[in-house]
């Protein structure tokens, strides 16, 4: 690999006072081939970065820009894989994507800009600790894999590896027959087996250290080796087979929900738990952190803790799709926090990243949504880590913020609390999937759509009827789901005493007047999350106030107007919840509503799933 470790510190130097600066590679003392030792000699100003590897020097190095890492230590990667997903499509739209267009270039010569961007993209991804990044939607075309794509993912493969950084490619399962001419897609199939044999050989001829593979199949009407009878294990490990020479890696998604249980959340686990340790061992299942869909709060899928035979990658969304898209301050990592502290991590060798990168001009549409993209490559460096310091790291490092000492705390603040806000006016107390049809902004726990899925509906999530309110998941009168977590958790889950209130409408369904131990009941604590929701974000507002000054006005001024559209969101989220499931109950939200049912029913956004809402049509709909 080409080292720009040098290049990168001699051309913007750390705040720090060197002399000198070595960069020394040696095997010697190292198991992770990633780590780094910093050594400093404080008599000479001398600092000395230490690896095995030139990818390590280049993180040793670019560590230094970290805010009081000037100093004696080591650190390596607790995971191997840490990787970006983009759900980028050929046409240069983004599946949930909220920054822009794609910053891919399929079509015509990459332009000096595209490259310097792609360099820049690289650099930030380094910094964070990225050493992957999937190019494509996991819906994937089949065409990325004509010849022309694949040069062009070559040149970028170029572009990026001086970072450290590996591309992989989603594929369409169905590539043989839809590209290849093949009659079939079967993976038992020999010609089959043979096309993405040479298919392997014609990408490792353009790109020798090429990734490998991800595969979403037979889920969400992507088409699978379930189409021709076989098992998830046969498509992955005739795949696995075609990269095995040459390094590659096949990441397979559990995220599958075909309706063979009557519970979703059950369904992963049920396809994939007796699949156990029936890969190949270059094979990855990449499990969604929930169980559902990256929720605002999910408790974590039973398949961490399920597969204790199988490498597994964990798959988190930094694209805000069920968290207010780009309008929405919500600083992510307190939610991965909880999800590394509380899922069985074992076998957890990767973590995956549904990127929130676009080609608007600061990438990820929110200014502060790239604080996620930062915090997402340092916990999957290492899960350990704690929120409040990534964002303090990131504030720090981050150019267009300028924060003193008394601002420094008030930031933190307002940046650590946004998800919680976020969970409590959308969905508190274990509520999930409350949101619009299709684009999934805003509440819509009406909804009906005549021939829909019923486990795409909120109806089927949220089970409000006039007694009561919640899921029921248990094993001794619902849907059994605690039942596939390990057993310390699935009695804690099953017990709506010894649940945690957060999960509590996720497992159970409770009478609108059952008692938390708090004394409230369900329909109180629900009122109180509501309301301390919108409060969350006023305060978020006020804070901002206060921080004027902090950044240049333009980013300033998007900043406070986003926060506006996420004030009025944040009413209209608790309006349309508490007006909804008191008209059910026949009780009375606890405050004045702004809006009544029959203004939100009828208000259709008409945005696809490609568009951040603007800040007017919102207000042109409310
Ligand atoms: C890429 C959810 C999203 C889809 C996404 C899918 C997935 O269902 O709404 O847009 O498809 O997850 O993760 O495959």
């Amino acid at each position: 690999m080409a080292l720009n470790a040098v290049e990168i510190l001699s051309n913007s130097s750390p705040d720090y006072y060197f002399n000198t600066i070595k960069l020394i590679e040696n095997k010697k003392g190292f198991s992770n081939p990633e780590a780094y030792t910093i050594t400093v000699d404080s008599l000479d100003h001398s600092l000395t970065v230490t690896s095995p590897s030139g990818q390590g020097l280049l993180y040793g190095a670019l560590s230094l820009y970290r805010p009081g890492n000037g100093k004696n230590h080591t650190d390596y990667p607790r995971n191997e894989i840490r990787i970006l997903n983009h759900w980028d499509n050929l046409d240069g739209t983004i599946e949930r994507g909220y920054a822009g267009k794609s910053i891919w270039n399929w079509d015509t010569p990459l332009t000096e800009d595209q490259i310097s961007l792609y360099n820049k993209y690289a650099l930030a991804n380094a910094m964070a600790g990225i050493n992957g990044t999937v190019l494509n939607n996991v819906n994937a075309s089949p065409n990325m894999l004509n010849h022309d794509k694949l040069e062009r993912v070559a040149e970028i493969a170029d572009i990026l590896r001086p970072y450290g950084i590996k591309v992989y490619l989603s594929v369409n399962f169905a590539s043989p027959s839809v590209i290849g001419g093949l009659e079939t897609a079967d993976p038992l199939n020999k010609e089959v087996a043979k096309w993405w044999k040479d298919k392997a050989k014609e990408i490792y001829a353009l790109i020798p250290d090429f990734g490998g593979f991800l595969v979403k199949a037979n889920s969400e009407g992507q088409p699978g080796p379930c189409d021709f009878g076989r098992t998830h294990a046969d498509g992955a490990n005739m795949l696995a087979k075609a990269l095995k020479p040459f390094g590659g890696k096949v990441m397979w998604r559990a995220f599958v929900y075909s309706p063979s249980d009557p519970d979703r959340a059950k369904q992963a686990y049920a396809e994939f738990n007796p699949l156990d340790g029936k890969f190949d061992d270059n094979v990855l299942v990449q499990v969604k952190n929930g169980p559902v869909d990256f929720q605002p709060r999910e408790p974590f899928s039973p398949l961490f803790g399920g597969m204790t035979e199988t490498p597994l990658i964990a798959e988190l969304q930094i694209t805000q799709e069920y968290l207010g898209h780009a309008n929405h301050l919500a600083y992510l990592a307190p939610m991965w926090e909880e999800f590394f502290e509380e899922a069985p991590s074992d076998n957890i060798k990767g973590v995956a990243g549904v990127a929130n990168i676009g080609d608007n001009e600061n990438l990820t549409g929110h200014p502060l949504a790239q604080a996620n993209w930062y915090a997402f490559g340092r916990l999957a460096w290492n899960p350990q880590l704690k929120s409040e310091d990534i964002i303090e790291e990131w504030a720090e490092m981050t150019p267009w913020l300028n924060l003193d000492e008394t601002q420094m705390p008030e930031f933190k603040k307002m940046m650590c609390e946004s998800r919680e806000h976020v969970v409590d006016y959308m969905m508190p107390i274990g509520l999930h999937h409350q949101f619009a049809w299709g684009h999934h902004y805003g509440p819509q726990p009406w909804c009906e759509i005549p021939g829909a899925r019923a486990d795409w509906l909120p109806k089927y999530y949220h089970k409000a009827d006039k007694n009561g309110i919640g899921f029921d998941r248990t094993v001794a009168t619902g849907s059994g789901a605690t039942a596939q977590y390990p057993e310390s958790f699935a009695n804690q889950f099953e017990n709506p005493k010894t649940c945690p209130e957060k999960y509590l409408l996720w497992f159970h369904h409770l009478d609108w007047n059952y008692k938390l131990p708090s004394g409230e009941t369900i329909w109180e604590s629900l009122n109180r999350h509501y309301d301390s929701g919108v409060d969350g974000v006023a305060e978020m507002r006020k804070i901002w106030q206060n921080l004027e000054g902090c950044t240049d006005p333009d980013i300033y001024k998007d900043i406070e107007n986003r926060l506006l559209t996420q004030h009025k969101d944040a009413i209209w989220w608790r309006d349309g919840c508490l007006e909804y499931f008191g008209n059910i109950s026949n009780l009375k939200p606890s405050k004045l509503s702004m809006h009544t049912l029959e203004d939100m029913i009828p208000v259709e956004l008409g945005i696809d799933n490609y568009t951040n809402p603007s800040k007017e049509l919102l207000d042109s709909k409310r």
